[in-house]
């Protein structure tokens, strides 16, 4: 066989195996390949027994359920359906008078390196101050309210908050434009937000309030009476009378007693909007019953949680991650965890080795292109590599939110976790609520860029476009076959939707389809994810849907006639957006004069949707090279975004000159 020359051969011909060590396989709450078989006969034999004795053993339940699962309107399936419970007691109440009660939940390290630290009974007593003072503002049990907060002791509070009274919410990444805020706005029916005034990022105080207030004045926003604002930051902002109101303002007065209102299985817990094959982000809504299960299982499972783990996972909390791994899950299973506001690069590239060292934190979880992006930063400075300080604390590594290559695991594994610490490479979505696919660390032995086997009760598969199932080594579409009790519940507002979206009829309406392709490995039937087959990119971990880029470029009416966006691989980000444009004007001649439209352009997408959406590349082009019946050859697109040489038939093409033209990138 060849020497590997790109990391997606070298996953192809993967064969080093890392099996657990005997003395974390001896301690772990999922033991060796027997304890983890064992879970998956249960789950075989008995699907609904073995899901109801999960959900009674973990979570707190205000009514017991009698019923498990109700498929009778498949696929809007319901769990635990008749049970009632509060998230926010399952994640703080439950501690009190427990050995967890005076233990930290928070260890809060701000931009800056300030570190707060808050005990599970004083994290009580904020969320259940905060509770009162939106009860106060008349927001209720089933109110959407939409948060848009930094990383921050603040922003879990706001979200344990709003579980406690039942109000819906739906946090928006403070990355995101007022564009993308007004749009969630409009489509959850928002009658509260919660922002703060500035968010502090790598040494930067960036606006967030002032966003609001751009997004509130777009229109449709008439059903939002509130915006509440954490003051981070000592800046003035401005405020709208009768409308605006600081944390201070909403607390003063408040008790730090509030009872947290029990809400049905179903209630929705959150909307969490993903980016789909269409223009417009998917509202998925998500359970509380059957969500809360799975948060607190897999932190217990995939990390193993044990009493005296320091627990540090890196996602914000405006995406999945940062949802069942930092604001619900950790809290649930009354584990310490570290919560950071900054970036990995501030004010050096060895801040998360530093923070890792100064919080004895002792499970990492965090994402391939952050790794990347160290690995790269160290080889330029030997003063940020991680050998500079003391991680003898870890214990366990995590990866999540895209493939981790096999060269980027062996320098985690090695460099970060001194070839002792497991690396669980967990897959899911933002749909599945919590881990799908994943090794256990005390249980499966591990093969770098393999997410390797299906959690126990996952019923996840490969099949073909018609739904047969394909042998191990040949690749096909990722199905789950079974539904699970933290899956996405609907679309919000567009059900219709969620059924073509995720149930298609050619696999007859109850089998989930992830919108991932995946093949199995020979050997052990692991699982390999080879990346999304329908049109959503994954840049730097974050989902980006082309079409979403391509009406944000076309928006730019005095400008761009036309735009197609297709992704490349890149070795930092994973996929980087390439953006083919037709002009309303004359191709630019001067090279100076193309790179300044490309920045116009590039700004232009950064205010329609948000920084992390902006193309890399930009090609101009006088056309866009189509098929006879006028579909854009994004296949061809493709090739010329990875400057590969076009080995498609072009004979259809009605102006060839532009495969030239739209090969320069600016
Ligand atoms: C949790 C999260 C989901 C998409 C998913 C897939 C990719 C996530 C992965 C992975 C390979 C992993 N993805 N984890 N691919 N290995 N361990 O990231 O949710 O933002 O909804 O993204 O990310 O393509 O479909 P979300």
């Amino acid at each position: 066989m060849n020497a590997p020359t790109s990391a997606i051969e070298s996953v192809l011909v993967e064969n080093r195996v890392f099996p657990p060590s005997e003395a974390i396989q001896k301690a772990a709450r999922v033991s060796g390949m027997a304890g983890y078989e064992a879970l998956c006969a249960e789950a075989e034999k008995d699907y609904e027994g073995y899901w109801a004795r999960l959900a009674r053993e973990n979570v707190v339940w205000s009514k017991p359920f009698t019923q498990v699962l109700d498929e009778s309107n498949a696929p809007f399936y319901r769990w635990f359906a008749d049970g009632e419970l509060n998230a926010s007691a399952n994640c703080l109440d439950k501690h009190m008078g427990t050995a967890t009660e005076h233990k930290t939940a928070i260890i809060f390290e701000a931009d800056d390196g300030q570190v707060t630290k808050v005990s599970y009974r004083e994290l009580l007593e904020r969320v259940a101050q905060f509770a009162n003072g939106l009860k106060a503002q008349g927001v209720k049990k089933g109110d959407r309210v939409l948060i848009y907060m930094p990383m921050t002791i603040e922003g879990v509070v706001a979200m344990q908050a709003c579980a406690r009274i039942g109000a819906t919410h739906s946090v928006v990444f403070g990355g995101f434009s007022a564009k993308a805020v007004q749009e969630r706005i409009v489509d959850v029916g928002a009658s509260a937000v919660i922002t703060a005034n500035f968010q502090m990022r790598g040494g930067k105080e960036l606006p967030l309030k002032a966003i609001v207030d751009d997004a509130l004045q777009m229109g449709g926003c008439e059903g939002v009476k509130h915006v509440f604002v954490y003051e981070r930051t000592a800046s003035a902002y401005s405020k709208v009378a009768g409308r605006d109101m600081s944390f201070a303002e909403l607390l003063a007065g408040q008790s730090t007693e509030c009872l947290p209102v029990a809400v049905e299985a179903e209630h929705p817990l959150f909307i969490l909007y993903t980016s789909g094959s269409t223009g417009k982000p998917k509202g998925v809504q998500h359970s509380t019953g059957g969500y809360m299960l799975w948060a607190k299982q897999t932190v217990e499972w995939t990390f193993d949680m044990q009493p005296s783990d320091v627990f540090w996972c890196t996602a914000d909390i405006g995406w999945i991650t940062g949802h069942t791994y930092v604001a619900y899950g950790p809290l649930a299973a009354g584990a310490t965890q570290i919560v950071f506001e900054g970036v990995p690069t501030f004010p050096h590239a060895g801040r998360f080795w530093e923070m890792i060292e100064r919080h004895g934190c002792t499970v990492f979880y965090t994402a391939p292109t952050a790794i990347r992006s160290l690995i790269k930063a160290s080889e330029t400075d030997e003063k940020v590599h991680p050998k500079n300080w003391n991680l003898s604390s870890l214990r366990i590594l995590g990866s999540v939110g895209e493939p981790i290559n096999p060269e980027a695991w062996m320098w985690y594994y090695r460099n970060v976790g001194a070839e002792r610490c497991p690396i669980v490479d967990t897959f899911w979505q933002t749909e599945n609520g919590g881990h799908m696919i994943t090794p256990l660390p005390g249980a499966t032995p591990l093969v770098p860029g393999s997410c390797t086997l299906p959690l126990p009760g996952i019923m996840a598969a490969i099949v073909d476009e018609t739904g047969n199932d394909m042998p191990n080594g040949a690749g096909g579409m990722l199905v789950v076959k079974r539904p699970w009790p933290s899956m996405i519940r609907n679309i919000w507002g567009d059900p219709e939707r969620f059924k073509k979206s995720y149930f298609p009829e050619e696999l007859g309406g109850k089998t989930y389809l992830a919108g991932d392709g995946a093949v199995r490995s020979e050997d052990r039937g692991y699982f390999r994810i080879t990346g999304r087959i329908d049109d959503v990119l994954n840049v730097s971990g974050h989902r980006m849907g082309t079409m979403e880029i391509e009406s944000a470029l076309v928006s730019k009416t005095d400008l761009v006639a036309e735009a197609a966006v297709v992704g490349r691989p890149d070795d930092l980000t994973g996929e980087a957006i390439c953006a083919f444009v037709v002009l309303k004007r004359p191709l630019p001649s001067d090279p100076e004069e193309a790179k300044a439209l490309a920045n116009e352009l590039r700004n232009w997408v950064a205010k329609e949707i948000g920084p992390i959406a902006k193309p890399k590349d930009i090609r101009f082009g006088e056309n866009l090279p189509k098929t006879r019946s006028g579909k854009i050859m994004r296949r061809l697109l493709r090739s010329i975004a990875k400057g590969e040489a076009i080995t498609q038939d072009t004979s259809t093409l009605e102006n060839p000159a532009i495969l030239e033209q739209l090969g320069k990138t600016h």
